[in-house]
């Protein structure tokens, strides 16, 4: 007996952005993350700081390429099909479909493109689950409308959803209507195309395109229901439990206040309304939402039917301004935590936290009473090739495996109901904070360092066989 349920969904996730490169192939046009470059640029872009909306020749632009994966799905999803995944969660890239965002007619050649994506994935018996967005808003939408700030977006990502639910809706069961829609505050440009103009109150503009998101997503929610019956449709949050620095009771409303800024998102989403403090924050902070009464009428029927969110460490928060100037975690993190002291960090400093992931879990299903999917979970480390060809990956299979025990708690031991689990990045990737290669979170290793140099060949590393092992003892055979 496991303790996972029977059909538990185990799997990979990867982005299109991140992986498929063939930026400008088959008629695809530009999207904000094609304009996010590598190097020190990349956060004061990813943040809507510094102005880029086309490329120039001082920077490099990782998503141009990716690891290739237009022209290697086959092969990928194959070694994916090797290691016996149920699930395979993928992005539709906005602007393969919808070159400029909001096209009339979608493009044939991207729709083509993943029909084959997806009867590859059915061809092995594996479930597609689909990322409506995932970071990326099509630049051109950025010029016409300065991206989600502007309430004609609900309609462009209508007409996508409604582009691609006509295409996949006979084949793809599972959606999410936007990748961690909570990151649009912590990276507004990556998360809505987003670049702030001089005069600006930023958190109304972020709000503000928030709001927008939401309708979006509530609205597209209810599109799917009348053209795909059967389907289920879930939202997607940056998740990890914010921990009081202390117990004094003022670190406990403070992190408390920093899991509202994320739990916003999904209070809407799951719930059909705005917390109630949210309005008094907003009104606090002098921001006016553009709100009206059918946009409340839209997010309360736009309930989805699932809650999915990735989870890569806890964070923690502290109300003493002396603790967090102490503990702030150094570099550039997308969301501000502090370091916790009783936990040991990755090579990129982010903590390892596996109860925290029991914890989330427990926490998202007092909440909502939803079941819950891990859509991304996963930790990114430097690989070594042997000369052999082999590579030994001990540390990602002890945080693989300490987050399964502790997610097999949560379902066996907690009662959560979880659909299923997709580890982040099963192959080799694109970052998506740092636009590294070296960041490696894969089973597959591709052939290709940080300049752009390889051969992208995919090698498997010890790990592949760790969780071939796991998949096909349904969770049990974790050594
Ligand atoms: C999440 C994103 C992914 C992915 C992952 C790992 O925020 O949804 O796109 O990249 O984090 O982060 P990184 O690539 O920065 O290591």
């Amino acid at each position: 007996m496991s303790r996972f349920p029977d059909g538990f969904l185990w799997g990979g996730a990867t982005a299109a952005n991140q992986c498929e490169g063939a930026y400008s192939e088959d008629g695809r046009g530009l999207s904000s993350v094609d304009v996010i470059p590598f190097g020190e640029d990349r956060m004061k872009v990813a943040r809507g700081q510094m102005k880029m909306l086309e490329c120039d020749g001082a920077h490099r632009y990782p998503a141009h390429d990716g690891i290739d994966m237009y022209h290697r799905y086959q092969e990928d999803i194959a070694l994916f099909a090797e290691m016996g995944f149920k699930v395979y969660r993928f992005s539709i890239a906005w602007t393969r479909i919808l070159p400029n965002g909001d096209d009339d007619i979608p493009c044939e050649a991207g729709l083509t493109f993943y029909d084959n994506l997806i009867d590859e994935c059915l061809k092995y018996g594996i479930e597609p689950l689909v990322t409506i967005c995932h970071f990326d808003t099509p630049v051109a939408l950025i010029q016409k409308y300065g991206g989600w700030k502007d309430r004609r977006m609900i309609d462009a990502y209508l007409k996508f959803c409604n582009a691609i639910f006509t295409r996949y809706g006979n084949r793809v069961k599972y959606w999410l209507t936007f990748n961690e829609i909570n990151m649009l505050l912590h990276m507004p440009f990556m998360g809505a195309g987003i670049l702030f103009e001089p005069g600006e109150n930023p958190e109304e503009v972020k709000y503000r395109a928030a709001h927008y998101e939401l309708v979006a997503s509530a609205k597209a929610v209810q599109l799917a229901r009348r053209l795909m019956p059967g389907a289920l449709i879930g939202c997607m949050l940056a998740a990890g439990q914010y921990y009081p620095f202390t117990c004094n009771p003022e670190d406990v409303y403070a992190a408390m206040e920093c899991d509202r800024d994320n739990y916003f998102f999904i209070d809407a989403q799951a719930r059909g309304e705005y917390p109630v403090w949210a309005w008094k924050r907003l009104e606090r902070a002098g921001i006016h939402l553009d709100c009206t009464e059918e946009d409340l009428a839209s997010i309360k029927e736009g309930v989805v039917d699932f809650i999915s969110f990735s989870y890569y460490a806890s964070r923690s928060m502290s109300a003493d301004p002396e603790t967090v100037e102490k503990y702030k975690k150094p570099g550039n993190a997308a969301i501000s935590s502090l370091l916790n002291p009783y936990l040991k960090a990755s090579e990129w400093g982010w903590q390892i936290d596996p109860t925290g992931l029991r914890i989330t879990l427990n926490t998202l299903y007092d909440r909502y009473q939803k079941p819950l999917f891990i859509v991304e979970n996963g930790m990114g480390a430097v690989d070594k090739v042997e000369e052999d060809g082999s590579i030994h990956d001990p540390y990602r299979i002890d945080y693989l495996r300490a987050h399964i025990e502790a997610m097999g708690k949560a379902v066996s031991e907690d009662g959560v109901p979880l659909l299923g689990y997709t580890m982040w990045g099963p192959i080799d990737l694109v970052s998506a904070s740092s636009g590294e290669m070296k960041k490696r979170y894969g089973f597959i290793y591709v052939d290709k360092d940080n300049d752009g140099n390889g051969t992208l060949k995919r090698l498997r590393k010890d790990s592949f066989f760790w969780y071939k092992k796991v998949i096909a003892s349904n969770g049990e055979d974790l050594d």
